[in-house]
């Protein structure tokens, strides 16, 4: 069923998670998903890929005015993407869905400010290397899924941890 194509109201909040062609390069796929995998978010969405430069412009178009941008469509077209989609499922952190939940464990944009247990705090030196995106709002989380997934929306399915993760 492709829930990211219906209507906004009754879906739980997702976030597009995506490991950049560095993360892939440097054998990091696994680190990375377990650690949304291991803090109870659930995968509902994940797929490796070649990126067109439609889609990566698309994905960035808020940022095409930025010096940084030709550099940015480079470094994500250097390689395949892991792009995956996670459910908070109920899990809130500091009153926060799961965009911001998982915006926290990948860390600050420029990894030398990211806090260490971060991803980015942990595995990355350089903003324009920095192994991972993460959607900032609800709405990017839905439009970059809709993007990246186009006709295949998500997977539903019933996680039977739920219970043991929250009260
Ligand atoms: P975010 O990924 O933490 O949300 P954004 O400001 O949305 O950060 O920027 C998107 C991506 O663009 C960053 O993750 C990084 O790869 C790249 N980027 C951002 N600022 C710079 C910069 O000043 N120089 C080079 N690349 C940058
Ligand atoms: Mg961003």
């Amino acid at each position: 069923r492709c829930r990211a194509a219906a209507a906004v109201s009754v879906r739980s909040e997702i976030t597009y998670v995506m490991i950049k062609p560095d993360g892939v390069q440097r054998g990091l796929v696994g680190e990375i998903i377990s650690r949304f995998e291991k803090k109870g978010f659930k995968l509902v969405q994940l797929k490796m890929m070649k990126v067109t430069k439609e889609v990566a412009e698309e994905h960035y178009k808020d940022l095409k005015d930025k010096p940084f941008f030709p550099d940015l469509i480079g470094y994500i077209l250097s390689g395949p993407v892991v792009g995956m989609v996670w459910e908070g499922q109920g899990v809130v952190w500091e009153g926060q869905g799961v965009v911001k939940a998982a915006r926290k464990i990948i860390g600050a944009t420029n990894p030398l400010e990211a806090e260490p247990g971060t991803i980015r705090g942990d595995l990355a030196v350089q903003t324009g290397r920095n192994v991972v995106h993460g959607s900032d709002s609800p709405e990017n989380g839905e439009r970059e899924t809709a993007l990246w997934f186009s006709g295949h929306g998500i997977v539903e399915w019933e996680a039977h941890m739920k219970p043991w993760l929250v009260e």
